[in-house]
Order: structure tokens, then C-alpha cells, then sequence
């Protein structure tokens, strides 16, 4: 009883939805078919009686249905009664006046209520089909039993390994898993063990997903996939029993792949929470059971993934279990040109235009963030009726990975465009004006998302390392903004907020992590709950206000000594709204240089 409790509980929302809506359904039907078709309750009368009746006129009309009579009196009274099994009563009826209808065996009435009984099992016959036709075996998705898990199989179109770019030591590494998969017997033969699982590392959006598909559509598997938040989202002991579930699915479909994305979820180290956390716990133990319980002739591989391998608890690290890592990294320039041509397989590209030179300037951009500025392209050439996606809607594509949509809609007022303006302009000119700086890309003062205007800056290629030089460059450049500000109109604005925030964290990771102040090299495990002495904290606080004010200073300083080109640039911002980086050395002029 509480197993089958456990099993409603677990029942997805939409199931419930459904049952709601065929119950409601059913009730509705009958409602309306009860009220509408039952005659007022007939009198039950003697035969001789209604004979009698007919004789003297009363009875207008009858039906017979085999030895039943419903007769209708001239009053409009309804009589029931019954005849002789072999009585004919017609002959005699008709010569009273009476309008007599034999229905053979099921009546008007026996008709309705088996229609009343048909109706709601049309409706659940239909339910049914529709479900059956949303999870069918052509489908690319089937929610999968009580697992919670989706089971991706016989796609239209299997995911690849020519579908997954820019990160190709991954790839190499997973086509041994899909070798497993598909001669097993080859590797068991040699005596090799197997793996059962695979650790897939890396930051969202490097396609960790995408590859695990990709080694099942290799490997012609099955592809189970669930997210760990999935395990512990749910009610208590569910997590647990959906684990078993998953792995007896798999067995019964292997050979396959389970994949479980966000494994951190469950598989956060143990013990270090007060209370404790015991779903997870139970549900991270049961993981470990199931894959310890793979035999040699299990052909299950598991790949989980996480970004965060350092909370993992070492057991799901241990032999037998999560033992390979596949680290998947951002893409490079190599890799994200690779990515935007596996994108650009399915749209048109206008001639001349570079996919090149938009991997140049999309360092640090995931593969997801590509994909997306494809399709975002996609859709603008889309819109304005072009036949090509060209460079200009790469460019935007570009804009809104990196700061949303444009929001023409909202309406600034002539000072606050100055504003904005010279805000921005100040960004642009502390960067232009430091050596360490990366290029500056665009600078707009149309709102995007959350921002009302934007400064764009891009390294000229990938790097690994960043220098102090760079940091405090990319200190006095954010502060660029709010030292405009206070230069041109004497007054500061609340604008600047995400600014203020971005250097006060770069000054205090400079201090801690990086140890790039005066305090030198200070062993401050800060990340993650790491705690300082108060003394050392104290001094933390002072030398990140220090690099804070070195920065501010430097912005001023470049601005009030160029101030000429901070005004001709803004106001001519004003009008343009956008400039790129080209304009902007053009505006700036051959006599550019660097500041000090
Ligand atoms: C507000 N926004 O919140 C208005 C709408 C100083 C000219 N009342 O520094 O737009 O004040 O160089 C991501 C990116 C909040 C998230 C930017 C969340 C900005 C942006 C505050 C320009 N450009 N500030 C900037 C700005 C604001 C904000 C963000 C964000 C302004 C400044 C936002
Ligand atoms: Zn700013």
C-alpha cells in the first residue's frame, strides 16, 4: 500500500492532469446524458388495465420493445407495462387509434446508456493513443517509468560524433567507450574490465550532453538520460527507488547509456551537513550499489557529469565507479570555428561571410553560446527577409548572447542618453588607453537586457593566464564609467552598480587567490567557506581598497587628461548609438597612444 502510494506520488504532473480531466469528463457525459434522455419515471400499470385505456382513448402511443410497453397517455402520462410472451397487442391497439412502434431488442433507451457508457471510453481510449503517440518508439523523447528518466532511442536522426565539435581529446577518449559498447566481447576476450562509469567535467554548455548522446548514436545504444536534481527534488525515498528503477530499465535495454547530468546534485560529499541530508544520501548509496552490482556481462556505461568535480564524494571517484575523467574545456578559437561551421550546416550562409573572424571574437563563448548565436542570427535574417544569415546579424548575434536582446522600447530621457553616453565612452577610452587592455569590440548605448548601454571588449586571442598588468587594466576600465561621470556632469549615478561590483570582486580574488597585493603570497583558502583570522581579514579589506583606488585614480587621470576626445566621442555616440572598434581607432585618430 505505501509502495503503490510512493508509485502515485511519483505519477509526472501532466498523469495527473489527465486522469483529472477524464474523470471530469466522464461525470460531465453522464450528467448531461442522465438529465437529458431519462423520460419522467413511467406508471407501471396492468396490461388489461392499459388495454383498457387504449379503449377509452387515453393512449396515444406505444412502443414495444420484446414484452415491454411504454405506452404514452393522451395526457402525455407515461405507463410502463409488460405483455404475455407471445401476446400480440398491436392489432388491437391499432384499432383504438394508437400509434404503435415495435423497436427491435435494444430499445431507445437501452441504446443511450451504453452510448452514456461509450463516451468516457472514447475518452480515455484517446487519452491513451495520445500518450502512446508522444512517447512512441519514433520518438525522440519517451518519459520513462517511475524513473523520471527519458530514453532517447531510434531518433529520426542519431547524434553523432561529426555533430559534436571543438572538443576533440573528448571525443577520442569516448570512442573507446563506444568500441565497449559495440564489441564487448572483443575486450572481455582479452580479460579487460570494462568501465561502468565515465566522469564528464567541464563548464555549462561545453556539450557534456551533447557527447554522451553522441557516444550512444556511435555506438547504435540506447540513451538513458536524467539529471541528478531530479533525484533529490522529489519527495523523501523517492530519489532512491528511482535510482533501481533507471538501472533495471537499462539492463533490460542494454546494451546502453545512462547518462545523469548535474551528478553533484547526489553526489555531493557526505557528513558535512548538520541535520544531514538523508535523501541524497540514500539515493547516492543506491547509485553505488547499482553500479557496484553491474557483472562482467553488464553492458551499461554510465556518464555523469558536473562542473563541479571537486564537491564530488570521493566513493563515486573510487575504482569500479566514476573512474575515468573526461575533461571537456572551453572551446578555443579552433574549436569554436568548428562548432559555428556544425551549426552553420543547416542555414545559409551569405557569400564572404567569415566564420573565422566571428571565432575570433567569441573567446569564452561555450558551444551553447554559439549554437545560440546562430540561431539568434538565424532568426533576425529570418525576420527581415533575407536569403543568407550575413556578418551583420552574426554581429548581433553575438550582442545578445553577450548582453540579451536590444530594448528600443525603453525610453531615456536627452540627459540620461549623456549620461549613458559618457558613461560608456569613459569604458572605451580607459581601455584604449592601457596597454594591457583587451580591443575594444563595440560600445552602445542602446538598452540591452538589464543594461543601458554597453561596452564590448574581446582578447585578440585565447588565453590561459592573466597578468596583474591585465587585472588592474581591467580594474580602471570598469571603473572608466563612473569616473566619466563624475568628471562630465559632477555627479554620479546609481548605474554604475554592476561595475563597482565586478572591481570590488576582481580586487579581493587579487588579494586572496591570486596574492597580487602588498600583503604577498597569503595562504587564504577563500573559496568555498575558507575563513580568514579577523586581523587578516582586515588587512585583505584594505589592500583590495587600495587596488580599488590605484584603479579609480588611473581612470581619472587618463580622462581628465583626455577629456577632448571623451566629449567628441560621446555626443557623437549620441547620434550613432553604436560604434565598433574600427570606428572607434578611426575616431580616435593616428596620434593615439597609450596613457603614461
Ligand atoms: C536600472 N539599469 O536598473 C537601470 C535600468 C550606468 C549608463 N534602474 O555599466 O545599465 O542602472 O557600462 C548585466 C549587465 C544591472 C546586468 C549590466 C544589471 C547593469 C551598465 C544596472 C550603464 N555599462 N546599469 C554599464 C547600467 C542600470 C545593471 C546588469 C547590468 C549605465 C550601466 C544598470
Ligand atoms: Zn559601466
Amino acid at each position: 500500500m505505501k509502495s503503490l502510494w510512493r508509485r502515485i506520488q511519483t505519477l509526472p504532473r501532466r498523469v495527473w492532469f489527465v486522469a483529472a480531466f477524464v474523470f471530469f469528463i466522464t461525470c460531465l457525459s453522464l450528467a448531461v446524458l442522465v438529465s437529458r434522455d431519462t423520460p419522467p419515471a413511467p406508471a407501471t400499470v396492468p396490461i388489461s388495465q392499459l388495454l383498457d385505456m387504449a379503449d377509452h382513448h387515453q393512449i396515444s402511443k406505444v412502443v414495444i420493445v420484446s414484452n415491454t410497453l411504454y405506452a404514452t397517455g393522451t395526457d402525455g402520462q407515461q405507463y410502463q407495462t409488460t405483455k404475455e410472451e407471445q401476446q400480440t397487442v398491436t392489432e388491437q391497439l391499432r384499432l383504438d387509434g394508437v400509434v404503435v412502434t415495435v423497436a427491435d431488442g435494444a430499445g431507445r433507451s437501452v441504446g443511450l446508456s451504453s452510448l452514456a457508457a461509450f463516451v468516457p471510453l472514447m475518452f480515455i481510449l484517446a487519452v491513451i493513443w495520445f500518450m502512446m503517440r508522444r512517447g512512441g518508439p519514433n520518438n525522440q523523447v519517451m518519459s520513462f517509468g517511475r524513473s523520471g528518466a527519458r530514453r532517447y532511442s531510434g531518433d529520426a536522426r542519431p547524434v553523432t560524433f561529426d555533430d559534436v565539435a571543438g572538443v576533440e581529446e573528448a571525443k577520442q577518449e569516448l570512442a573507446e567507450i563506444v568500441q565497449f559498447l559495440k564489441y564487448p566481447d572483443k575486450f572481455r576476450s582479452m580479460g579487460a574490465r570494462i568501465p561502468k562509469g565515465v566522469l564528464l567535467v567541464g563548464p555549462p554548455g561545453t556539450g557534456k550532453t551533447l557527447i554522451s548522446r553522441a557516444v550512444a548514436g556511435e555506438a547504435g545504444t540506447p540513451f538513458f538520460s536524467i539529471s541528478g536534481s531530479e533525484f533529490v527534488e522529489m519527495f523523501v525515498g523517492v530519489g532512491a527507488s528511482r535510482v533501481r528503477d533507471l538501472f533495471r530499465q537499462a539492463k533490460r535495454h542494454a546494451p546502453c547509456i545512462i547518462f545523469i547530468d548535474e551528478i553533484d546534485a547526489v553526489g555531493r560529499h557526505r557528513g558535512n551537513n548538520v541535520g544531514g541530508h538523508d535523501e541524497r544520501e540514500q539515493t547516492l548509496n543506491q547509485l553505488l550499489v547499482e553500479m557496484d552490482g553491474f557483472d562482467l556481462n553488464t553492458n551499461v556505461i554510465v556518464i555523469a557529469a558536473t562542473n563541479r568535480p571537486d564537491v564530488l564524494d570521493q566513493a563515486l571517484l573510487r575504482p569500479g565507479r566514476f573512474d575515468r575523467r573526461v575533461i571537456l574545456d572551453p572551446p578555443d578559437i579552433n574549436g569554436r570555428r568548428a562548432i559555428l561551421e556544425v551549426h552553420a550546416r543547416s542555414k545559409p550562409l551569405a557569400p564572404g561571410v567569415d566564420l573565422a573572424a566571428i571565432a575570433q571574437q567569441t573567446s569564452g563563448f561555450s558551444g551553447a553560446d554559439l549554437a545560440n548565436l546562430l540561431n539568434e542570427a538565424a532568426i533576425l535574417a529570418a525576420r527581415s527577409d533575407k536569403e543568407a544569415i550575413g556578418h551583420e546579424e552574426l554581429e548581433e548575434g553575438i550582442m545578445r548572447v553577450v548582453a540579451g536582446p536590444e530594448r528600443r522600447s525603453r525610453v531615456v530621457t536627452e540627459y540620461e542618453k549623456s549620461i549613458i553616453a559618457y558613461h560608456e565612452v569613459g569604458h572605451a577610452l580607459v581601455m584604449k588607453s592601457l596597454k594591457h587592455s583587451h580591443p575594444v569590440q563595440k560600445v552602445s548605448i542602446i538598452s540591452r537586457g538589464q543594461a543601458l548601454g554597453v561596452t564590448v571588449q574581446a582578447p585578440k586571442e585565447d588565453s590561459y593566464l592573466t597578468s596583474r598588468a591585465q587585472l588592474t587594466a581591467r580594474m580602471a576600465s570598469l571603473l572608466g564609467g563612473r569616473a566619466a561621470e563624475e568628471l562630465t556632469f559632477g555627479d554620479v549615478t546609481t548605474g554604475a552598480r554592476q561595475d563597482l561590483e565586478a572591481v570590488a570582486d576582481l580586487a579581493r580574488r587579487m588579494v586572496t587567490e591570486f596574492a597580487m597585493s602588498e600583503l604577498g603570497v597569503i595562504a587564504t583558502p577563500t573559496r568555498d567557506g575558507g575563513s580568514l583570522s579577523g586581523a587578516v581579514a582586515a588587512d585583505v579589506d584594505r589592500e583590495a581598497m587600495r587596488l580599488i583606488d590605484e584603479a579609480f585614480a588611473t581612470s581619472r587621470a587618463i580622462l581628465a587628461e583626455r577629456r577632448g576626445k571623451l566629449v567628441e566621442i560621446a555626443e557623437h555616440l549620441k547620434l550613432v548609438e553604436t560604434i565598433d572598434g574600427k570606428e572607434l581607432d578611426r575616431l580616435l585618430g593616428p596620434e593615439w597612444t597609450f596613457f603614461g
